[in-house]
C-alpha cells in the first residue's frame, strides 16, 4: 500500500458511508467502570494500531484494499455532562441511519451495546445477541445505576432479545438464577466449555433471524489480551473466538447484522496489545465478508 491514511481503519483510503459495505464506529464512552479505567482511549488506539495490520487476510482471502469497502465514521464523543441514557440515544440515532451496512463499533465500555442494538434492530425481540464475556452483565442495578456495563444485557433482555453468552466466569447469585430460569438466555459458562463446545457450535448454527455479536474482550483469556478493566482467568482462546465469528458468518439461517468490541483498555503495558485488539476487529470483518 502506497499511502497510509492514519485516521482510517487499516490505514485504507477514505470511503464514503454511502459507498461502504461496513462501517467502523468509534465510541469512546466510559462512565461506569468498576475497576480498571481507560476504555475510552481504546477506539483511537485500535485505529492507530490497525495501520500496522495487513490489509490482506490469508485465511478468508479478503483483500481490504478491494472489498469490503470500509467507512471509518467519526467518533461519537461523550460530552460528560448528559445522562448515560442520552449518550445511548445518540448512538441509537446514529446507527439507525446505518442499517443495511455491517456496523462494527469500537468501545468504550459495554454499556454502548444498548444504543447499538436499539438502533440496528427493527425489532429487538427478533434478535439474538451472541455475547463473548467473562461477566453476564445481567444485574438489575449496580451501585444504584440501572445503566452500566454490568446491567446492559439485562436491559436488552427486558426488551425481548435472546442471549447466547459464552465464556462467563464471574456472576452474582441473582444473575445465575436468572440465566437458569429464563429460556431466552443460553449461558455457556467457561467451566462448561471443555465438554460443551460442540453444543455451543450447534446452538450458533441453529440461530435464526438477526444476530448481533458483542465481544467484551474480557471474554478472551488474559493470556491473549490482558488489558481490560476487570480481567478474569480461564477465558476463551483466540481460536475459539474465531470459530464463533466464522459460524455466524457462514450461517444461512441468520443475518449477522453487526458487532462490537468493547472494554478494551488501551495501555502501552504490556506492549503490543493495541495491535491484537485491532487484529480482532479485522478478523471479524474478514470472516463476515469472506469469499464463499
Ligand atoms: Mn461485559
Amino acid at each position: 500500500m502506497a499511502i497510509v491514511y492514519p485516521d482510517q481503519f487499516l490505514g485504507l483510503p477514505p470511503c464514503t458511508v454511502e459507498d461502504a459495505d461496513a462501517v467502523i464506529l468509534p465510541l469512546p464512552f466510559e462512565r461506569t467502570a468498576s475497576y480498571g479505567t481507560g476504555a475510552w482511549r481504546a477506539p483511537r488506539a485500535i485505529l492507530d494500531a490497525s495501520c500496522q495490520v495487513e490489509t490482506f487476510d490469508e485465511e478468508t482471502l479478503v483483500d481490504f484494499e478491494v472489498s469490503p469497502r470500509i467507512h471509518t465514521a467519526p467518533a461519537i464523543l461523550d460530552d460528560g455532562d448528559a445522562a448515560v441514557e442520552e449518550y445511548l440515544e445518540r448512538v441509537k440515532e446514529a446507527v439507525a441511519r446505518l442499517r443495511g451496512k455491517f456496523v462494527l463499533s469500537l468501545g468504550g465500555e459495554h454499556t454502548v451495546t444498548y444504543g447499538l442494538v436499539r438502533g440496528l434492530a427493527s425489532n429487538v425481540a427478533n434478535l439474538t445477541i451472541v455475547q463473548v464475556d467473562a461477566h453476564a452483565d445481567l444485574r438489575d442495578v449496580l451501585d444504584g445505576k440501572r445503566w452500566s456495563h454490568a446491567t446492559v444485557m439485562r436491559r436488552l433482555f427486558e426488551e425481548g432479545a435472546r442471549l447466547v453468552q459464552v465464556g462467563v466466569r464471574s456472576v452474582s447469585r441473582e444473575e445465575y438464577d436468572l440465566v437458569k430460569r429464563e429460556k431466552r438466555i443460553a449461558c455457556f459458562f467457561a467451566h462448561e466449555l471443555k465438554s460443551g463446545w460442540e453444543q455451543l457450535r450447534e446452538t450458533l448454527r441453529r440461530l435464526r433471524g438477526d444476530v448481533y455479536l458483542s465481544i467484551d474482550v474480557d471474554g478472551l483469556d488474559p493470556g491473549v489480551l490482558p488489558n481490560t478493566g476487570t480481567p478474569q482467568p480461564d477465558g476463551l482462546s483466540w481460536a475459539r473466538v474465531m470459530e464463533i465469528t466464522h459460524e455466524l458468518s457462514v450461517s444461512r439461517l441468520c443475518r449477522f447484522l453487526a458487532a462490537d468490541v468493547v472494554e478494551y483498555v488501551a495501555s502501552p503495558h504490556p506492549p503490543g496489545c493495541d495491535i491484537i485488539a485491532a487484529k480482532l476487529v479485522t478478523k471479524i470483518l474478514a470472516h463476515r465478508f469472506a469469499k464463499r
